[in-house]
């Protein structure tokens, strides 16, 4: 079997960790027995800075033809990031229908969690993120811009097909993990959207007798991240909370650098995307220690994806390996002096398929 990948490896460290990580995924698909090709579109914000858009208006049309899509990151300095996200992410995650973001968050043996008393094993719970509408739906507007009244309205676009898709993704994954969904809003001072969410978790969870239900407010969420990590399951929220959330889940489990994440379309009628939960770090771009690895358990859930699974758990096994090897390298963000590409040469030598 030959796959079509599509690389987009984005702003800032994106492409550092996109190019680095590809040759591990090329050695993983080789010792499981397929191949695929890849095919790069340098769309972002130099794009944008050069020629007034992040991506061509046909950017979709040319997507759509390959099996998956992997993204570094994106964001730029000399970019408003309203500008990255909506010229970019967003219109893939909307145009392919990737109504589900899959974000897990694992505290690895050898890696240290910020919080005390954690060890590897501790924290493994998966965030189910609504990844089409709600919050960021682009609903609203701007009027009497440059005057002393002027105002801004930006709405939520909550529809039951997607909440219900998303809110369904979730009892479904936790029938198969720990059997416990935690559903997120803020249902006491956002009426109308959280209370139907709500209403379709409890709709959807009679469905479910077997799994057990929790509702937390997502400020309460917050906190009981980084209070009680580990008796979280499947968690299932609203676009702007599952990103929120999703970031203080990478930082619990020991680092950003080390967080993947999947934007899936169920139906598999378009490509889904795969993708660092982190951001293009403009802070340390060009230094060549960026840490690769949450890139590289993207690929494997990427690979997971496409049905390959002796491939996905090679990758992931791989990493979960080298983190738990005190002696191994590592990049800064993880307390070590690392380069890049040695994170990437020492996992390509732990590989077994
Ligand atoms: N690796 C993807 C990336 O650059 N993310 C930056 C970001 O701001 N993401 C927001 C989102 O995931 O909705």
């Amino acid at each position: 079997m030959a796959y079509e990948i599509a690389t987009i490896p984005g702003d800032g460290i994106g492409p550092e960790v996109v190019d680095a990580a590809l040759p591990l995924f090329e050695d993983a698909a080789d010792a499981a027995g397929f191949s695929f090709e890849t095919e790069r579109f340098d769309w972002g914000s130099e794009r944008y800075v050069e020629e007034g858009a992040m991506m061509p208006d046909d950017g979709l049309d040319r997507l759509e033809s390959s099996d998956s899509i992997l993204l570094g990151a994106v964001g730029h300095p000399e970019v408003p990031d309203h500008v990255t996200l909506h010229g970019l992410l967003l219109p893939i995650r909307k145009g392919f229908d990737q109504g589900i973001c899959k974000r897990p968050s694992v505290l690895f043996d050898g890696i240290e969690s910020p919080l005390r008393g954690y060890e590897g094993g501790d924290i493994d719970f998966v965030v189910y993120r609504e990844n089409t509408e709600g919050e960021y739906a682009d609903v609203g507007g701007r009027e009497h811009l440059g005057f002393d009244n002027d105002v801004a309205v930006q709405s939520g676009v909550f529809t039951r097909d997607a909440t219900e898709r998303i809110v369904r993704a979730a009892f479904d994954a936790a029938t198969e993990r720990e059997g416990k969904v935690t559903s997120i809003t803020k249902s006491n001072a956002q009426a109308h959207s959280m209370v139907f969410w709500d209403d379709i978790v409890e709709e959807i969870g009679d469905e479910y007798p077997g799994v057990e239900v929790e509702r937390l407010l997502v400020d309460a969420a917050s906190m009981d991240f980084i209070r009680r990590p580990e008796q979280f399951d499947v968690v299932v929220a609203s676009n702007l909370f599952g990103d929120i959330l999703t970031d203080i889940g990478a930082i619990v489990t020991g680092s950003m650098g080390l967080a993947p994440s999947a934007n899936i379309n169920p139906e598999g009628e378009y490509p889904s995307m795969f993708e660092p939960v982190h951001g293009s770090a403009p802070d340390i771009v060009g230094q060549g220690v960026a840490n690769p690895l949450a890139t590289v358990l993207s690929g494997s859930m990427l690979f997971e994806h496409l049905g390959e699974q002796a491939a996905a758990d090679a990758v992931w096994d791989a990493v979960t390996e080298q983190v738990a090897d005190p002696d191994a390298p590592r990049t800064p963000d993880l307390g070590g002096e690392a380069a890049t590409e040695d994170v990437v040469a020492d996992l390509r030598d732990r590989l077994s398929v």
